[in-house]
């Protein structure tokens, strides 16, 4: 049988539901969140993003230039997306020369480690990262501000359309691949869903 994105999420329904739902976004959409908490997650993101820019490099290296457009339309999104950060935290009055919190090492090392596997496994976990922040931003419905600029950066129509295509993308070439590629892809999903609920849990615990 061959492992699909939506076979994944049926199949994981318990880890997806760990990633994408967590007391960090419930509190940014009753407006509860604390103001540490919500810094500690813009800035260590922005750390994660530099490196899953890195990651999506990578990724359009491995890939056939059939994918190439969706890719390429990722990384544009992704320059967009760095300034915008560098504006928010500015607005902020927030500065980057801070570390990386472990959690977040453990997730960049992730998607360093990546390089190395076939494109099925980098394709389907690009999706499964990119779709965890479109699902976990939507979810807790309208957001007030200053959130509703966060829910609807990940959780706008173009965004949703971009993360079905890379869907398209990953089960196209999940269908070829041989079991053991699926079974690496598979375990990659279950990796990603495990680090998107420990980087909403880092942030969540700031004092
Ligand atoms: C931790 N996961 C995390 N941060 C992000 N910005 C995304 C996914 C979406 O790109």
């Amino acid at each position: 049988m061959t492992i699909t994105c939506k076979l994944l999420l049926q199949n994981y329904a318990q880890s997806w539901q760990e990633a994408t739902v967590h007391p960090f976004l419930e509190e940014c959409q009753l407006g509860t969140i604390q103001l540490q908490q919500f810094n500690t997650w813009l800035r260590q993101d922005y750390l994660f993003v530099l490196e899953f820019t890195r990651m999506v490099g990578r990724v359009l290296a491995s890939a056939p230039p059939q994918h190439f457009d969706v890719i390429l339309g990722g990384l544009a999104a992704l320059k967009d997306e760095l300034n915008w950060f560098l504006e928010k935290a500015s607005e902020r009055q927030l500065n980057f020369n801070i570390k990386k919190q472990p959690t977040c090492i453990e997730y960049c090392e992730y998607m360093q480690s990546l390089t190395d596997k076939p494109y099925a496994v980098q394709a389907t976990t690009f999706w499964a990262i990119e779709f965890s922040y479109n699902q976990g931003w939507q979810l807790p419905g309208k957001m007030p501000a200053p959130y509703n600029e966060f829910a609807e950066r990940w959780g706008n129509p173009d965004f949703t359309k971009y993360v079905k295509l890379l869907e398209q993308q990953a089960d196209e070439v999940l269908k070829t691949a041989e079991t053991d590629i699926q079974k690496q892809a598979e375990e990659s999903f279950l990796r990603v869903t495990k680090l998107e609920h420990d980087f909403w849990q880092m942030a969540f615990n700031t004092v």
